[in-house]
């Protein structure tokens, strides 16, 4: 796509019916009438410190929600709870006392941090993302600020302390998941109504600021933080806040990430300002879905956060509808990737701490897959090149080797591939076995990569391309035709 369009073609697109795409082309960084803001971005494109970096070359991550929603699983008295099973305490079927009295049945006797690490690191997982305290407010540390935690259940001990230490010694970044909505807490409001609702919630910002200083002091190590719950009206309302409280934690640990899904701007507008521009560190909007294009990601870092069925974070004991397979899966991480993203999945352990056997297969079999193929993945984003129907480029952004991850393999085996201008294919070859290839050239910039069709494949495939650019093309001469 060309970056640049001139005044007349851009009024042109904005005039015609697709007034997305027009959206999508506007060029990055262009003047426009700004709205003045205190808190909106405050700095806009991408950020480039080493730690910015590292986040932008994980490609995969693990999510873990966990809570005492784990305990009902999804039921309560034999009844079926058809939500997301992390929010069963907002269902009418669910008494609010019994809820608030499940956590005195916390006692996980198979939580093990580091089988949990080790899954994670064998599947792929560079960073890992967990919930320290849900919408219901259960706090998975023991928090000096409310005595809803862990230290009051029966298990006693810390939750999060020991899975820092776990996930950091496998070398997976910990991020702390925390909400802002909290069920819990007496000063908690979805909706400041009046001058007394604005009283008590001024105490739950406080004890909001508490436990996110706890936390930073608690667990030094983590690298950064993942809001949730900030589409509340009263939230909204907290752009001076959110902006002071925002700086105060960047300002404990050097290099902290936080997306866009945390504060508001003056306006209320969240993720991006009132003049579009991204506040925070990468977009947070992607969750449960994927861009197509590379418009779609509007020249931002971000990450995606998927389920394993449609919508269940936490455990969920009895899964309805669709299932994601591996393949499907893996799909999502590379086009992700392909489109300068993270891929983040996640996992819901059930109330006694153990991994159920669906999420253990699949880290399983995407972690086979991840052992072959995972130089496509690390350290790799968006190529430039038309995208193919038979899948994703990826390219590593320190080596330059461009990826095909082939996915819709042609029923003759021939893989097309078309180059920029004077870009030379000078090794082709399987990452797999380094089977080398002899690419066809059919016309100018564009090419036949020849796979044997009687092999059977049984899992995408990489094939990879080392290639020179600023190369003359070959002395072939292509007539265009005369119409
Ligand atoms: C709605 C909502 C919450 N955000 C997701 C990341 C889950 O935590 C879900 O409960």
């Amino acid at each position: 796509m060309k970056k640049l369009l001139c005044g007349a073609a851009l009024s042109a697109l904005l005039a015609g019916s697709n007034a997305e795409l027009a959206v999508a082309q506007t060029p990055k960084n262009t003047p426009r009438t700004s709205i003045a803001l205190k808190h909106g971005a405050h700095d806009l494109g991408k950020r480039t410190d080493p730690m910015m970096e590292r986040w932008r070359n994980y490609g995969l991550g693990q999510f873990l929600h966990w809570g005492v929603y784990a305990i009902a699983g999804g039921h309560w008295e034999g009844k079926y709870y058809g939500g997301a099973a992390e929010w069963i305490r907002s269902w009418r079927e669910m008494p609010k006392d019994a809820y608030d009295n499940l956590y005195k049945q916390f006692d996980p006797k198979d939580f093990d941090a580091k089988a949990w690490a080790k899954q994670a690191k064998d599947m792929g997982a560079k960073y890992m993302i967990i919930t320290t305290k849900h919408h219901d407010g259960f706090c998975l540390w023991p928090s000096e600020f409310t005595d809803y935690d862990v230290s009051n259940s029966p298990y006693k001990k810390d939750i999060i302390g020991p899975l820092v230490e776990a996930y950091d010694a496998e070398g997976i970044d910990v991020y702390l998941y925390f909400s802002v909505i909290d069920w819990n807490h007496p000063g908690y409001r979805s909706v400041l109504k009046t001058e007394e609702d604005r009283e008590e919630y001024e105490e739950f910002k406080e004890f909001t600021k508490n436990q996110l200083v706890e936390l930073l002091e608690r667990y030094p190590s983590t690298k950064g933080l993942w809001f949730d719950g900030t589409w509340d009206a009263a939230w909204k309302e907290q752009a001076a806040f959110a902006d002071e409280l925002e700086a105060e934690l960047r300002e404990m640990v050097p290099g902290l990430i936080i997306g866009s899904r945390f504060r508001p701007d003056d306006y209320g507008n969240r993720h991006f300002d009132s003049n579009g521009d991204l506040m925070g560190d990468y977009e947070q909007g992607w969750e449960r879905k994927l861009p197509k294009t590379i418009e779609d990601v509007k020249g931002n870092d971000w990450d995606c956060v998927m389920t394993v069925p449609e919508n269940q974070w936490g455990y969920h004991s009895d899964w309805r509808g669709h299932v994601k397979t591996s393949f499907e899966l893996i799909e999502m991480l590379v086009r992700s990737v392909a489109l300068n993203g993270n891929f983040v999945l996640n996992f819901g352990p059930n109330g006694e701490g153990g991994i159920r056997k669906e999420e253990t297969q699949l880290a399983a079999e995407i972690g086979d897959w991840m052992d072959v193929n995972h130089e496509a993945i690390y350290d790799c984003g968006y190529l430039d090149w038309e995208k193919q129907d038979w899948g994703y480029y990826t390219q590593d952004r320190k080596t330059g080797k461009i990826y095909m991850v082939v996915f819709n393999m042609p029923l003759n085996g021939a893989l097309r591939v078309k180059t920029p201008d004077k870009v030379k294919l000078d090794k082709v070859y399987s990452l797999q076995d380094g089977k080398k290839f002899t690419p066809e050239e059919i016309h100018k910039n564009e090419y036949f990569i020849h796979y044997n069709s009687e092999e059977k494949i049984k899992s995408p495939m990489v094939i990879v391309i080392e290639s020179t650019s600023g190369e003359e093309g070959s002395d072939q001469v292509y007539q265009k035709a005369k119409t």
